[in-house]
């Protein structure tokens, strides 16, 4: 009797151990498919079915279970509200989603996330004194991990998604060296649009900046990837034909980034140096301003996750490499004053920055183009 039951016992645990090796063979297929699977369950989704909906959530499922183990689930998050908001209008889609629970973000996170890109941060009188002081400011815990995770798996995939480069790093020049650059994401990209939009981070400029309101000039996401080169010294307002230097933009990071890892530094004070201001990023820039800004105090600190550092256009800033062997990756956006005008550009680059930035903006006139919509004012 007892040696029946430990044969029973013994079939029925090499039957786990079988079942659980089909189980990793399947994942691991998964897994070697990549972006195939993922273009299956849409595929699955446009057949307009009920059986391949059903599929279409099966196989989400078992995206998510590989994600779980890959400890990937923000990258799997971030795919599924892709697809949520794309076919949102299709019901039975989302009945068959509720019906087996597949790991889709629950609405009320999704939620979480809205309000804290739309609620105001607190930001003291003595923080904006600062800024105007010092040029730039870095600011603790303005987005939460959860945050950064989601809206940072999108931002990643469209980088990787749109990068050109296909240059090994050391047949690269300085300036390709120094990242990856994705521009205006928001264009194409509605959950990176809710992201670049925030209001938070919108009245934040507008207030370090002390003006009613700010508009987008543009976006832009900068990789640095492991191995990187240095971004050489500069200052951002060279490249924009406008009338005036309410201009801001905020440099967030997506992960916590150590000096190892080329954090933006600033030249403190640096927006009120006239000189090398006709310069554009270059070798010659880092050689010039490496040695006129000599004696100036930097700060060449690390950033937290969750802190977000805000500086002017003509405020002069670099970044170290990355010689970790990690992407460093951020998200940028540019702010202008509403009611800033359109000057006469002062070289090709500013000319170039009106065709992409502002199309159709008139010179002289108040920039407001469908690329430049409102992003925060006070009657908001
Ligand atoms: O991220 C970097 O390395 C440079 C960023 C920069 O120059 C900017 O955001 O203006």
């Amino acid at each position: 009797m007892a040696s029946a039951e430990g044969a029973v016992a013994q079939r029925e645990q090499a039957a786990a151990a079988e079942a659980e090796a089909k189980r990793k063979t399947e994942l691991q297929a998964l897994a070697d498919h990549g972006d195939a699977a993922w273009e299956e369950v849409e595929e699955l989704i446009n057949v307009g079915q009920s059986k391949a909906y059903d599929q279409a959530v099966a196989l989400s499922k078992n995206l998510h279970t590989l994600a779980i183990e890959q400890d990937k689930v923000a990258v799997f998050e971030c795919r599924v509200e892709h697809i949520r908001k794309q076919y949102s209008c299709r019901s039975s889609l989302m009945a068959a989603n509720e019906k087996r629970t597949v790991g889709i973000i629950p609405k009320n996170e999704v939620t979480n996330m809205t309000n804290e890109l739309s609620t105001p941060y607190p930001l003291t009188d003595e923080q904006i004194a600062t800024y105007q002081k010092d040029g730039y400011i870095k600011l603790k815990n303005v987005l939460s991990a959860e945050t950064l995770a989601h809206y940072g798996a999108e931002i990643s995939r469209a980088v990787q998604q749109k990068s050109k480069e296909a240059l090994p790093l050391e047949e690269r020049n300085t300036y390709s060296k120094a990242f990856l650059q994705i521009s205006n994401i928001w264009e194409d990209d509605e959950v990176v649009k809710e992201f670049v939009m925030s209001e938070r981070l919108g009245q934040i400029a507008a207030r370090l900046m002390q003006v009613d309101g700010v508009r987008m000039y543009h976006d832009q996401a900068l990789f640095k990837e492991a191995s990187g080169g240095f971004t050489p010294w500069h200052a951002d307002q060279y490249y924009w034909p406008l009338s005036n230097d309410n201009t801001v933009t905020a440099w967030i990071p997506l992960q916590a980034t150590p000096v190892e890892m080329g954090p933006l530094s600033f030249c403190i004070g640096s927006q009120q140096i006239l000189s090398h201001r006709d310069v554009a990023i270059s070798d010659e820039s880092e050689q010039k301003l490496n040695r006129s800004l000599k004696d100036y105090p930097k700060d060449e600190t690390p950033f937290d996750l969750g802190e977000v550092s805000f500086h002017a256009g003509w405020t002069f800033h670099r970044a170290g490499p990355n010689t970790t062997g990690q992407m460093r990756g951020v998200m940028t956006v540019i702010y202008i004053e509403d009611g800033i005008t359109l000057a006469e550009p002062k070289n090709q680059n500013q000319q170039n920055d009106w065709n992409r930035w502002m199309p159709g903006a008139e010179l002289g006139k108040v920039v407001d183009t469908p690329l430049n919509p409102v992003i925060w004012n006070v009657n908001h």
